[in-house]
């Protein structure tokens, strides 16, 4: 059958001009969905065209995935990535990806097996919030988390990616290997803090000289990650297939803008990703923290009050003056005055920049995958903005509203009495909390007193009880349209 690998594609396809037979899997890269794709394996491949690099990248998937990994396979692991602005698409081939290895496939020691190879010098990850399986409020590992308690139990047939890396870790510590970089990818604040923690907290718990030499050897970069990638869709597919002239199962559509800022600090070499646009720099929080709070934090507003308010997309929202300013003052207003940035950031422009990528109708980001999984990304997009407020008694109504529809969202009915697939780890946690408190303000405290999405102490806060309630009852009352008219 006709695929990317055998078929003479359409004039206008970026090409890579490196030779592959040189790349080498020194990446292996955990969680091969939409992202990676336009991002990580996108800037590896523009290195790989630039200059004379061999880091090349084994995709693995650990959760799902199977079929994406599968025709991957079948067309020599390339794929394309369609970059949609407004007005102009590029579509790029990308042939950084070497292999691919699915423990449904080859089983869980093969992977190990990869994981453990002495060229490999980076393992990377974007395994969403969830994946790291730790509290959000702590960062610790979360040692109730199913997945770990398992892992624990038999941490040498690991299922999580963090009992995988900690066993692919023992593996070459006692092969006398060099160890790799835990290189976190994902929307997780101090991500690379945050990764060392789980994986540090899981060796201890199970071998504590393994923990010591990990601690020696391993590093774990934080790094900020900006990009936006829909979850491709048939109507993606088929633009690309269009622009190419032979389909891609695997392709991805994105938008044009793409950032990455990553903390210096690898153990074992790494590629000259600065070649294609990254910054290598010293401390990224601060950088994480700007695109957490204003961009993620903006788009969860967006998504909670967009998709109970009928959009379908995050463009759509934009159309509406009021979702605009409403994501525009929650940026300037709750969420800049929080961060402490180096001299010269310009947040005013960032923020008028989003909105512009927001307002991209070549995207079709839907609200309802944005909203999913919130109460792994709520502590981090509205958490420390709220808390900041709260210390300085100054205003923070916009973040109040969008965590009310949250809590109006994961009841699970939309404003039509029609039903929303909630789709979140707590999902059934959530639902009890709905059935137990069917009166407003004792479900909003209720909610607000799950400890892992909101800490300790904001429960006992009657001005954030009081603010939340309101915008909760004007949420259920006149619609969310009217809600965010009414910031
Ligand atoms: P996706 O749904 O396409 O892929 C999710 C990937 O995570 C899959 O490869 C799956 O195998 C893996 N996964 C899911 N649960 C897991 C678990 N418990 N343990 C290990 N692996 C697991 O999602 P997408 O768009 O690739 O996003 C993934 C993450 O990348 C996001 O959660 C976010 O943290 C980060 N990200 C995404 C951006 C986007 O616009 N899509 C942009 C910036 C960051
Ligand atoms: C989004 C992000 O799905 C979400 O929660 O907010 O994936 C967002 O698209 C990216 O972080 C943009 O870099």
């Amino acid at each position: 059958m006709n695929n990317i690998a055998n078929t003479t594609l359409k004039a206008g396809v970026l090409r890579p001009s490196y030779p592959r037979l040189n790349l080498k899997s020194r990446i292996v890269h955990l969680g091969f969905g939409a992202f990676h794709r336009a991002h990580q394996a996108l800037f590896t491949n523009e290195v790989l065209d630039k200059s004379s690099s061999d880091w090349g990248i084994c995709e693995i998937n650990l959760f799902g995935g199977e079929e994406l990994i599968r025709q991957l396979r079948q067309q020599d692991h390339l794929y394309t990535v369609s970059e949609k602005g407004a007005t102009e698409t590029t579509v790029k081939l990308i042939a950084s990806v070497t292999e691919s290895l699915h423990p449904s496939f080859e089983g869980s020691q093969a992977v190990l097996a990869k994981m453990a190879e002495p060229q490999v010098a980076i393992i990377s990850m974007t395994i969403t919030e969830k994946g790291y399986c730790v509290d959000p409020t702590s960062g610790r590992l979360d040692l109730n988390n199913s997945l770990i308690a398992t892992d624990l139990a038999n941490p040498r047939q690991p299922s999580s990616a963090i009992a995988y890396i900690v066993e692919a870790l023992r593996m070459r510590r006692d092969l006398g290997r060099r160890a790799f970089t835990v290189m976190s990818c994902d929307n997780v604040q101090e991500n690379g803090h945050v990764a060392r923690a789980a994986v540090l907290d899981f060796a201890q718990a199970v071998d504590q000289e393994l923990a010591a030499w990990i601690e020696a050897e391993v590093s774990f970069p934080c790094t900020m990650v900006d990009r936006i990638v829909p979850a491709a869709t048939a109507e993606t597919l088929e633009e690309i297939s269009q622009q190419l002239g032979v389909a891609d199962p695997c392709g991805i559509a994105c938008e044009p803008f793409k950032q990455w800022v990553i903390e210096d600090n690898f153990v074992n070499g790494r590629p000259d990703w600065d070649i294609a646009g990254a910054e290598f720099v010293s401390n990224v929080v601060p950088f994480e923290e700007m695109k957490l709070r204003m961009l993620n934090g903006s788009h969860s507003f967006l998504a909670y009050l967009g998709y109970l308010g009928g959009y379908q997309h995050i463009s759509d929202t934009m159309s509406n003056e009021s979702y605009r300013q409403a994501a525009f003052d929650l940026m300037i207003k709750a969420q800049a005055p929080t961060l402490n940035m180096p001299e010269g950031t310009d947040l005013l422009a960032y923020a008028k920049q989003l909105i512009e990528r927001f307002s991209n109708p070549s995207l079709k980001h839907q609200t309802w995958q944005i909203a999913m999984d919130g109460s792994q990304k709520i502590p981090q997009r509205f958490g420390s903005a709220l808390r900041y407020h709260l210390n300085q008694g100054s205003d923070y109504k916009w973040l109040a509203m969008g965590i009310a529809a949250w809590m109006k969202y994961v009841g699970g009915e939309d404003e039509n009495q029609q039903p929303i697939e909630v789709r979140d780890p707590m999902a059934e946690q959530l639902k009890a909390i709905y059935q137990a408190h069917p009166e407003q303000a004792s479900r909003v405290k209720a909610l607000l007193g799950l400890e892992s999405v909101f800490g300790k102490e904001l429960v006992n806060h009657h001005h954030l009880i009081a603010e939340i309630s309101k915008a909760y009852q004007i949420i259920c009352q006149t619609g969310a349209r009217a809600a965010v008219a009414s910031l």
